[in-house]
């Protein structure tokens, strides 16, 4: 899980304006919510046979702290007007708890739903189009936003389902809500321990569950709002590429050429990327949505929902054994080695072991296939900051990117001088700085320094460990 390598990240933001008209039973209400919406790309590289590339796409949008909080308020009131009214309904109707056809339909902007009990998924005023799986069809079928099918964050394999979207592209994309989190064993050691998990709402400090006390720090049972969900501003979550990235004309018998990015399955993964080329490559995939390579924080946001309730949980993510870096296969158990009885097909029921969830809603390729790049490094001084990463290491752009200090370089001293940083799946998830086997699920912990100053994650394909990268 823990690794050390080059990773590039890019960010971009802007702001919309937002009408939404809710009416219901008599009740009508405007509120005008003004945000900023980020789109996080991840990327992994592969540089020879020590950097495998890949690359993951995350995306996030950005609320404004006050408009939006204000605006969650007026929908928090409706809401319960919402319960109230469904409550005389069903008093009324004996027993139909259905919501009345004209009433609040369900919002997908990234404000928080009563009824889902998360953040709902910010499809960016339709940058972003819905699609659930259709099982009997085997494929997935676009939806609207306020389709109460399209996602559930539940802890039963027919409720781990997770929000899927697509951009214009065909590029596939998840939705990791905004959360806190708690680990409530296993902290700072070798043995797989336990995430709790409460959903925020909004962008408030208060869970779903109305925890409003947390310690945000790093430390055994402490409850942290999860650093993920901070990008120059609060916000409500995040879109993570489904698969690790590949060129847009890859394919499964070669790698393309093409210069631009998309995220889709059953090809061969982006390979042999410098940081520098794979930061600059995700911040421009896509202005518009803030697009950016995943950072450090952001891949421990996904691979602290994996182990949680909500994710794979006790059942470690199976390992992607392709050594044609084939995206969205699954090798045939969590530790198979190369090539071994690979499935390609990401939706069969062996390929569905090596997602997040368990199940086809979840992000694939967290554990072998390539290893990612992420937007994260130490910040030693070495060349091979300006030589392999100079778009990443000189931006001023900090949001994009998480920096760990250095200042006795060695990786036993990195490791230790960064021991407050949380939510990125190092320190908290590991017992030590330098082992194939020192992380959760005896996962790689090795941590960067001297002249490989840059982290990656997730292991490889021929890594016989098992690398959930968590
Ligand atoms: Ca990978």
């Amino acid at each position: 899980m823990i690794t050390n390598l080059n990773i590039k990240n890019k960010m971009l933001k802007y702001q919309s304006k937002k009408t939404k008209k809710y009416s219901e039973s008599g009740i009508t209400l405007i509120a005008l919510v003004v945000t900023i919406i980020v789109l996080l790309i991840l990327i992994g590289v592969v540089i020879n046979l020590i950097f495998s590339d890949h690359g993951i796409i995350a995306k996030a949008r950005e609320s404004s702290d006050r408009t939006e909080s204000a605006a969650l308020e007026e929908q928090e009131k409706l809401s319960e007007a919402d319960d109230y009214i469904g409550e005389m309904i069903s008093n009324s109707q004996g027993g139909n708890t259905d919501i009345p056809e004209g009433t609040d339909k369900l919002p997908s902007d990234g404000s928080y739903s009563e009824i889902k009990e998360v953040n709902t998924p910010d499809i960016e005023n339709g940058q972003l189009i819905p699609i659930k799986w259709d099982s009997e069809k085997g494929e997935w079928i676009e939806t609207t936003g306020d389709d109460e099918e399209w996602y559930e964050y539940g802890t039963t394999n027919d409720t781990k389902r997770w929000a899927n979207a697509k951009t214009e592209d065909g590029s596939m994309w998840v939705w990791i809500p905004r959360y806190a989190y708690c680990i409530t064993s296993g902290y700072h050691s070798s043995s797989a321990g336990t995430i709790e998990i409460e959903f925020m709402k909004g962008t408030r400090n208060e869970s779903s569950r109305g925890r409003t006390v947390f310690q945000n720090e790093s430390g055994a049972n402490n409850w942290n709002i999860h650093p993920a969900f901070e990008y120059g501003g609060t916000v409500s979550g995040i879109w993570v590429a489904k698969f690790e990235a590949s060129r847009s004309d890859a394919t499964a018998q070669a790698p393309g050429s093409s210069e631009t990015i998309k995220v889709q399955p059953g090809v061969q993964s982006w390979r042999k990327i410098k940081m520098d080329t794979a930061y600059t490559n995700c911040l421009n995939y896509n202005g518009n949505l803030n697009s950016h390579l995943m950072k450090n924080d952001e891949w421990g946001a996904v691979a602290y929902l994996s182990k949680s309730k909500y994710g794979k949980e006790t059942e470690e993510v199976w390992k992607n054994n392709s050594s044609s870096f084939i995206t969205g296969a699954a090798g045939n158990s969590a530790s198979a080695g190369t090539d071994e009885g690979t499935d390609t097909n990401y939706a069969s029921s062996q390929g569905v072991e090596a997602s997040t969830t368990g199940t086809v809603y979840g992000i694939y390729d967290m554990s072998g296939g390539a290893w990612e790049l992420v937007a994260a490094y130490v910040d030693n001084g070495t060349p091979s900051l300006k030589n392999n990463g100079n778009s990443l290491y000189s931006t001023t752009d900090t949001k994009t990117k998480n920096v760990y200090a250095s200042s006795r370089d060695s990786a036993e001293n990195n490791y230790n001088e960064n021991s407050g940083k949380y939510g990125d799946a190092l320190y908290e998830t590991s017992g030590e700085f330098s082992s194939n086997s020192g992380a959760w699920y005896a996962d790689n912990s090795s941590y960067p320094y001297t002249g490989s100053p840059f982290f990656i994650r997730g292991g490889s394909h021929s890594i016989t460990t098992s690398c959930r990268s968590i």
